[in-house]
């Protein structure tokens, strides 16, 4: 249990009596969790709601990410991934053929996969018909294969390429199979630094309405912030705000996913003090106040490929329940320089959380944990049985 002088002298007080009794916190309140001088003060208060709503289950999942290709209209500065042109050095498209050869290879033996995460650049020369046809071949080939792709961004770029509404493309993708999106794309809200570091993505309010879209649907979606550039605190509170009301008004938000932006092979130039590698404090500080904020999201993803596995665990203790999968391939995050392996196995994944202190909980892509998991976990966590 936090003691209460020595939150009161932090000047956190009636946070820590509004978390201790499940109120909701403000934007004021954000910003002082932000400001706060002692993080580990912070992060017991995102420990304390995640065992509420978790107990000691850490949740990972097997699943095999995909990129279909790298070629994007959108020319975001912060992104070492993209290329403008389909000629351009080190740009690329996957086959149909391709993207099945890579899951055939990953489900291997007994191995099963129990989630396919597929996203991409927005290619100006692929149209809705040939991601139709992937999902009919992937669902065919493995009926019980769940299929979370396409950001948000995704399907707003389909749907100007089509002529459509996006709520059209959802509903076509949704009849081929499509049961869960993956929360890319939303980077910061806030227009005046979109309009900087991304000025031809969709914006915030298409971003938020085509993931409300999804959730009208019974398209479950997840949501992310990308953080450490040029954005302040200030934004960063509003941005997790403008989520937690996107998931008052359609509720299919299941998890958040704080990404730390990753400085290689960018056209971004950031101030001194945020372009070292020294960042992981500020990190484990986000993943908390995100927890704390995020009061109607069930789960806070620490995504091992951009913090590095060891921020993961530590993360675990500061709010997170979820450390995403096996991956096998990851090319966004590896183009801007993380440092950690391409993918790992459920042995690794295990030990990782064991280590750490939690009970590993094997779960599929809509956070179903699966059988021969622990099944308690879902049971004495209210949010995951909401999602189910
Ligand atoms: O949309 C791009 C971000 C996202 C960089 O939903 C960068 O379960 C850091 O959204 N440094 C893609 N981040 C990754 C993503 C994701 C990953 C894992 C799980 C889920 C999920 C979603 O990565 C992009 C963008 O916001 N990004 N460049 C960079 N240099």
């Amino acid at each position: 249990m936090p003691d209460k002088a020595y939150y009161a002298a932090l000047g956190l007080s009636s946070i820590l009596e509004k978390v201790l009794s499940g109120e909701r916190l403000s934007y004021e309140d954000g910003l002082a969790l932000f400001a706060c001088p002692d993080l580990t003060a912070v992060g017991a208060l995102a420990a304390e709601v995640r065992f509420r709503l978790h107990g000691d289950a850490a949740y990972y999942v097997v699943n095999r990410q995909v990129n279909y290709t790298n070629v994007c209209v959108n020319g975001c500065l912060f992104c070492a991934f993209r290329r403008d042109h389909a000629d351009e050095d080190g740009a690329f498209q996957l086959s149909k053929e391709d993207i099945l050869a890579r899951l055939e290879a990953a489900q291997g033996g007994t191995l099963r996969l129990d989630e396919m995460h597929m996203v991409g650049g927005c290619h100006p020369g692929l149209g809705l018909a040939w991601f139709e046809d992937l999902l009919r071949a992937v669902a065919d080939r493995w009926p019980d294969l769940p299929l979370k792709a396409f950001t948000p961004v995704e399907i707003a770029h389909f749907a100007a390429l089509e002529g459509i509404s996006t709520l059209e493309v959802l509903r076509r993708l949704k009849a081929c199979g499509l049961r869960m999106m993956p929360g890319g794309g939303a980077e910061i809200f806030d227009a005046g630094l979109r309009a900087h570091i991304c000025p031809h993505k969709a914006d915030a309010e298409a971003w938020l309405r085509i993931s409300g879209e999804a959730h009208s649907l019974g398209i479950l979606t997840n949501c992310t912030m990308l953080f450490g550039h040029l954005e302040s605190h200030a934004m960063r509170v509003e941005h997790l705000l403008r989520l937690r009301a996107q998931q008052d008004e359609s509720g299919g938000f299941t998890c958040f996913i704080p990404l730390p932006f990753l400085t290689e092979n960018s056209r971004l130039t950031l101030p001194e003090e945020r372009s070292g590698p020294v960042r992981g404090l500020d990190q484990l500080r986000t993943v908390a106040v995100s927890r704390l904020l995020l009061d109607n999201i069930p789960h806070i993803k620490a995504y091992w490929i951009m913090l590095g596995p060891k921020l993961a665990q530590t993360a675990l203790w500061y709010g997170a329940d979820d450390l995403d999968g096996t991956i096998v391939e990851e090319r966004i995050g590896h183009m801007a320089g993380a440092a950690s392996a391409q993918g790992m196995t459920i042995a690794e994944l295990e030990a990782m959380i064991r280590a750490s202190g939690f009970r590993p909980v094997r779960r599929n892509a809509v956070f179903e944990a699966m059988p021969g998991a622990e099944t308690d976990a879902c049971a004495a966590a209210a949010p995951c049985k909401e999602t189910r």
